[in-house]
């Protein structure tokens, strides 16, 4: 059955109690800036989340699954609506100064946008270039057309922070679009697969995760989210433990830009673990499926390939022969092939494929340009399938609540910071400070969140603990890192979350 993105018309249905005092004068705020900047009331509101990732990092795009959470900092977009004569214009503004006001217009139906610009008005841009393919496809009646807007936009995800604002901004965007145009039961799926269509309009080649769990979240849960054969996003429910379970997620407050650094960080993984995959594929003589991956293959397609050769089947994603493979996989047969830890040079790995190396950047990296000397083939393919061994095992302690269950998932979080650090190396030196400190001062499991190179932590901490931990990264990481900071700025710096609601639209009457 189709489930719809909820349209809730008080804010108790979309933020937790606590949530409520400082969310309910921030919504006035935004309709009051509206009303003054446009001369007449908002008639909606969209609104989608940040996410933070509690495991399975860099797994998404090799389409494993992954156990995101929604949080409650999100993106508000207030929205009134008006015929077009003509063109449709679109006016935004923010309701802070330093996002300057921007006026574009669609241009037969579709809208331009130059990603080669950080510009903040290009996530709208693509949200709305993404609904309106949508509006086509759906044929509505002969003669309507976009509407012109107005809107106003309010965001408390840090942008750059590993909480993923730009697929709050993109989600929130697309969805605004979408119901400003009529369509007012947008399907969840839908909306998540054009949220990441538009998120590649904005510039970056995004996996899938971040949309999904802004779009899926559920209060009070986790979200195990799976891609293949089709994206799926089931709710998990914490356990009760005691003390009773938090997550602190703390800011390293470094930047990562991904639009400068993605050839030798974000895109470069992509690429490599995609190389591992065509390589395996021909040392066992299978042919990869065309799958959804960002290059078309992944390490999901060969394992399930594999296996089907062997066996006659794939194994069921949810069963513990799938865990089997994940471990023979990285143990043995990553371990066989990869035999260099050195890395591959282009010349090897082409060999490695049986293709010239003009071919082979050709068909791995003319759509994402990458930068590297040599692949390190062997640790992104065995980070990959242990990691996605981690998640499954994540998920059977959150089932079935063993003895030392927060111990337990604290070492899985460990132990995928470590896989991170040293075979994805994705981490930097202040994130490896920030998991030291935390789990000096009791946390049972730190690690980096979303892409890494800087931006969020997440720490898996008993209730007893909090204030402790919170304590220690104050007095030592950010006082001592940043002396200039106020109070103000640490504070926003380290959040006590709880898993929030996903997207949502507020009609204002
Ligand atoms: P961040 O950088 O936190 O938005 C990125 C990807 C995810 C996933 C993680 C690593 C985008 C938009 N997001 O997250 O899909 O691959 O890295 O697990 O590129
Ligand atoms: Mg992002």
């Amino acid at each position: 059955m189709a489930d719809s993105v909820p349209v809730y018309k008080d804010l108790a249905s979309i933020y937790s109690e606590d949530a409520l005092p400082t969310q309910k004068p921030r919504w006035e705020h935004l309709l009051a800036k509206f009303e003054q900047k446009y001369q007449r009331k908002a008639e909606f509101v969209s609104r989608s989340p940040g996410r933070v990732n509690i495991i399975g990092e860099h797994v998404d795009y090799n389409l494993y699954s992954v156990l995101p959470m929604a949080i409650t900092a999100d993106m508000l977009i207030a929205v009134a609506t008006s015929p077009a004569e003509g063109e449709a214009t679109i006016r935004i503004s923010n309701v802070l100064e330093k996002f300057k006001d921007r006026t574009f217009q669609i241009k037969g139906g579709d809208v331009e946008i130059d990603a080669s610009e950080l510009e903040w008005s290009n996530y709208l841009k693509a949200g709305l270039k993404a609904a309106l393919q949508l509006l086509q496809s759906k044929n509505l009646p002969a003669g309507q057309k976009p509407v012109s807007l107005d809107i106003m936009v309010d965001g408390t995800v840090p942008a750059g922070g590993g909480l993923s604002s730009s697929a709050a901004f993109v989600c929130a965007s697309t969805l605004a679009a979408i119901y400003a145009n009529g369509l007012h039961q947008v399907d969840k799926i839908e909306l998540t697969d054009l949220a990441i269509v538009s998120e590649r309009f904005a510039g970056v080649n995004a996996g899938g995760m971040d949309q999904a769990a802004s779009v899926f979240g559920v209060k009070n849960h986790a979200l195990n989210i799976s891609f293949t054969p089709s994206l799926k996003a089931k709710a998990v429910a914490f356990p009760k433990t005691t003390p009773a379970l938090t997550f602190i997620i703390a800011n390293t407050l470094v930047t990562a830009d991904k639009h400068t650094t993605a050839p030798v960080n974000y895109n470069l993984r992509v690429v490599e673990t995609a190389l591992a995959a065509e390589i395996l594929a021909k040392k066992y003589g299978l042919t990869l499926p065309q799958d959804k991956g960002p290059l078309g293959i992944s390490l999901r397609g060969f394992h399930d390939a594999y296996y089907t050769k062997k066996n006659g089947k794939a194994a069921d994603p949810n069963s513990e022969e799938f865990d089997d493979q994940l471990q023979e996989l990285c143990q043995k047969i990553v371990t066989e092939t990869f035999t260099n830890e050195e890395g591959y040079t282009h010349e090897e790995t082409a060999k490695l494929l049986g293709i010239s190396v003009d071919e082979m950047s050709k068909r791995f990296m003319s759509r994402f340009p990458v930068k590297a000397e040599k692949f390190l083939l062997h640790q992104r393919a065995f980070h990959t399938f242990a990691e996605a061994l981690r998640v499954k095992k994540f998920l059977a302690i959150c089932e079935t609540t063993p003895s030392e269950t927060l111990e337990r998932l604290g070492g899985l979080m460990n132990a995928s910071q470590i896989s991170l650090r040293r075979r994805f190396h994705c981490s930097c030196t202040e994130i490896d400070l920030l998991t030291a400190i935390a789990l000096e001062h009791g946390a049972y499991g730190s690690r980096l969140t979303g892409a890494g190179w800087g931006g969020c932590t997440v720490h898996l901490v008993g209730e007893d603990k909090v204030e402790a931990v919170k304590k220690a990264m104050v007095e030592e990481y950010y006082k001592k890192k940043f002396p200039k900071l106020t109070d103000a700025e640490i504070e926003e710096a380290i959040v006590v979350t709880k898993p929030g609601g996903g997207a949502c639209v507020w009609p204002a009457s």
